[in-house]
């Protein structure tokens, strides 16, 4: 592990870091000639689809495209470290709860099926039979289905999430709170009110032909690193690549491609992007505000010239809606509250207006710094606007590229993992499996969380994830699932959602994607869709890590036999051959017709987004314009007032972690090593507030609530942030973001723009220092 300290990065992204840094963690799992093999399967068109993030490859096909952090994901997956029942048997619930999130995933994989038992204060082995039973016995004795919630993380396939979701509907209930509840959620409703369905409008080859690539609040460099290949070539050839990002990221300035052997033997790296605009922290809707007001001005002018203007008139006309009314609200919009509430200069905005009013073809890529805020779905219109206003939907080389996170969330998703489902799929379920879903829709990640916490959802089971560290308000999310008759999780790690857990709790160890996955008609097949809607088969190679695992799929037919002993459904029929529940899947979702045949060839098939041919699913059967306020949306923001500055707080991932699972302690493109309890700083904010750089303070956050709500102990670096705004690392923070404080109309909690104020931290005597990445007080 790195010592700890703070040393500026000057290198490009990628390189021979990233080669150095992916042989290190496959040492460190003992797995390095393992290891190396199994990364030769990864995005193969026979091996398994990368755990990592939910970037598509090229055709699929693609020889081994190499990307550290999907290479990291893969190395804890495949670890030869294991958490045995001995294990369990030495440590009790008590202790593991005072290690990290880092010592947690980083024990090994779990390998059996495991019951808490509250008077030791152990985990003791269960066999599944009796898991199964026991999970039956409590679903059953609920008086009403909808005291049971089921959570669903982004890493399960379309098989498993299929069935879970038959299951969760026979049983007689819609509460699905999931992963996307808390990531792309504004994208699906902002997107669905704008164009009719809340997915992306374009493919890889899009990026072949863009003239500009706007990147919205995403850092591809760590979290989608397979990305800054393809932003390489279009910058190679000439596209604008504009970066919009609060922080300078390292990973969005320069790359060096490690399978581009010419650059890594001259030391060679790409200039990725060619703009970069530093709004405050949740300034972007003001900045597209001011995109919109800069367009419209240079459109009025050409008209006034007699020139053709710059809106796409023929577009608009033909295939939209409420134009005018936008029109009317920029207008009323002035240019001194866009400057102030974006943070931008009259000419930072004028120039990124003048960007994308040249632009032919324009992209607009977004991540979680645009959908985590209070106005992520108003944000998410804007974005839509302008690319509306100028016909860039529908056409080669433009669109919209919301940027998914884990590989199969946009999957899950189409599978029906949804607490609001159309009236559309539940008749269709009826109709195929002769059940009757239940209509009235049910809760989100938010609604369980506060419905666990008053006593009205007892039962709380996880396919995947880690729930009490991934939700915000960690005290009272904490609290919420202690007060619950049984919390189930259905893990590959060992994590906090185990610790903390209900009066009966169970661990359900589960195959990964890297495994192969035997049933009674062979070794099975399992497939994804990624975040461009291509559908295609992942197949795992490696030995599973026990004996004792069972597939996600195998665990939702047990669930379900256990639970609906009457069930009609042929559970165990399915889950001897995924082709047969791949059947029915095509039976209920038009788009996947013919299911086996399309997905069996290398490659798979597209999803094509029905706005690329011009079909708005809306209910007006028309693209859509949506008009908010400026002022109204800043207007909460400026009430945070309070005796101290008070700062907008930004949360994010390093460079070491997938979401919870913390693999490292470096983020080495933000020059941070052996450490992550850090708070990123602008250098006149440390010197009006009287602090120095490397200072150790709290942080407590402002809710209408007026609850108490702190993070202990952070250490203030310097950074290039604007003033007014910080930024840190989550988990760590999710105890400042209050249940709240989320995003309207889609109850996202709004972890990218909380409001903090500091206090010098005091050094108490039981504090422990020799775990620094101890994310929980
Ligand atoms: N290695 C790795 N890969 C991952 C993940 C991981 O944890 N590790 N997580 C996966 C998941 S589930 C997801 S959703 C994605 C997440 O991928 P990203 O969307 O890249 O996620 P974050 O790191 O949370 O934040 C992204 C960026 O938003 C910027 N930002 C913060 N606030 C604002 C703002 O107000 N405006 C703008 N414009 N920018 C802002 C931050 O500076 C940061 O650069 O990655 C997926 N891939
Ligand atoms: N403050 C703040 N909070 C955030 C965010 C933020 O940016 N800031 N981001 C949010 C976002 S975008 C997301 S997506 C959520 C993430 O929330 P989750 O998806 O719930 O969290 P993960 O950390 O990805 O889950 C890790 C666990 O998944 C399990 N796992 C891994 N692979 C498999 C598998 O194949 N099957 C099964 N059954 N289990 C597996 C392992 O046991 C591991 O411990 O967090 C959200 N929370
Ligand atoms: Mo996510």
């Amino acid at each position: 592990m790195s010592d700890e300290k703070i040393k500026k990065y000057t290198g490009a992204a990628g390189g021979w870091d990233a080669l150095n840094s992916v042989a290190k963690n496959l040492r460190h799992q003992g797995i390095s000639v393992k290891g190396a093999i199994t990364l030769l399967q990864v995005n193969q068109p026979t091996g398994f689809d990368c755990p990592g993030c939910a970037w598509p490859d090229k055709e699929h096909t693609s020889t081994f495209e190499y990307c550290e952090n999907g290479a990291k994901a893969v190395a804890f997956e495949a670890t030869s470290k294991r958490v045995t029942h001995e294990f369990f048997a030495a440590h009790s619930v008590s202790w593991l709860k005072q290690q990290s999130d880092h010592f947690l995933e980083d024990e090994g994989r779990l390998t059996h099926p495991m019951r808490y038992n509250a008077m030791t204060d152990h985990y003791v082995p269960i066999s599944w039979d009796d898991a199964f039973a026991m999970i039956g016995k409590h679903l059953r004795e609920l008086p009403d289905p909808n005291q049971a919630a089921f959570y669903t993380s982004g890493r399960t396939s379309n098989e498993a999430a299929f069935l879970y979701q038959l299951f969760v509907r026979a049983y007689g209930t819609n509460n699905f709170p999931d992963c996307s509840n808390m990531c792309h959620e504004p994208t699906s409703v902002g997107l669905a009110e704008s164009i009719g369905l809340g997915k992306g409008t374009i493919t890889l080859d899009d990026f072949e032909l863009a003239d500009s690539i706007f990147i919205f609040g995403q850092n591809p460099g760590t979290n989608h690193p397979r990305m800054l290949g393809t932003l390489r070539k279009a910058a190679k050839r000439g596209a604008n690549i504009v970066a919009i990002n609060p922080l300078r990221e390292r990973g969005l300035e320069r790359f060096t491609d490690p399978q581009d052997a010419i650059e890594m033997l001259t030391g060679g790296s790409t200039q990725i992007s060619s703009h970069y605009c530093q709004p405050k922290v949740g300034g972007d809707f003001a900045l597209l505000m001011g995109m919109f007001k800069y367009l419209k001005q240079e459109h009025d002018q050409a008209i006034a010239n007699g020139k053709k203007g710059l809106f796409d008139q023929n577009f608009i006309d033909d295939q939209t809606q409420n134009f005018e009314n936008l029109l009317t609200e920029i207008d009323q919009t002035d240019w001194a509250d866009i400057r102030a509430a974006s943070g931008l200069s009259q000419d930072e905005l004028n120039a990124m207006g003048q960007l994308f009013a040249k632009s032919e073809r324009a992209i607009f890529c977004w991540g979680m710094g645009i959908t985590q805020h209070r106005h992520g779905v108003a944000t998410i219109h804007m974005l839509s606007n302008l690319l509306l206003a100028r016909g860039h939907i529908g056409r080669a080389g433009a669109g919209a590229c919301p940027v998914r996170g884990h590989s199969n969330v946009q999957g899950d998703r189409t599978m029906g993992i949804y607490e609001k489902p159309s009236a559309k799929l539940l008749d269709r379920l009826d109709q195929v499996f002769d059940m009757q879903c239940p209509r009235e829709h049910g809760l989100d990640v938010v609604g369980s969380i506060d419905a666990m916490y008053h006593g009205k959802v007892k039962v709380f089971f996880a396919m995947g994830g880690n729930f009490v560290a991934a939700s915000p308000d960690s005290n009272f999310t904490y609290e919420a699932l202690r007060r619950c008759e049984l919390t189930v999780q259905v893990s590959t790690k060992l994590n906090r959602s185990h610790l903390i857990c209900g009066r009966d709790a169970l661990i359900l160890p589960c195959l990964g994607r890297t495994e192969i996955d035997m049933q009674k008609m062979g070794s099975q097949a399992i497939s994804v869709e990624d975040s461009m809607s291509n559908v295609h088969l992942s197949m795992g190679r490696n030995a599973p890590a026990s004996p004792d695992l069972l597939s996600e799929p195998a665990i939702v037919a047990r669930l379900a036999q256990a639970t609906l002993p009457d069930s009609t459904i042929q559970w165990n029929w399915y889950i001897e051959d995924y082709d047969r529940i791949r059947d029915a899947i095509g039976q209920v979702f038009d788009d996947f017709y013919d299911f086996n045949g399309r997905v069996h060839h290398a490659g798979g098939f597209h999803i094509q987004h029905p706005a690329a041919r011009y079909e708005w699913r809306t209910k007006a059967g028309k693209a859509m314009f949506h008009t908010s306020s400026l002022a109204k949306i800043y207007e909460i923001q400026a009430h945070a007032t309070h005796e101290q500055k008070v700062f907008t707080l930004t949360t994010m991932r390093s460079h070491d972690q997938y979401n919870t699972t913390i693999y490292g302690l470096d983020d080495r493109y933000r020059g941070v090593f052996g450490q992550r309890r850090v708070l990123f700083i602008h250098a006149d904010d440390l010197a009006e507030l009287g602090f120095s750089d490397g200072q150790w303070v709290d942080i407590e956050s402002l809710a209408a609530d007026q609850k108490r709500r702190v993070a202990p102990r952070f250490k203030l670096v310097k950074y290039d942030i604007p003033r007014g705004c910080l930024a840190a690392y989550y988990p760590e923070t999710n105890v400042l973001v209050a249940l709240e404080n989320h995003a309207e109309k889609a109850q996202t909690p709004a972890s990218k723009s909380i409001p903090v104020v500091l206090h010098v931290h005091v050094e108490t005597q039981t504090e422990n220092h020799a775990d620094v990445s101890r994310t929980h007080v």
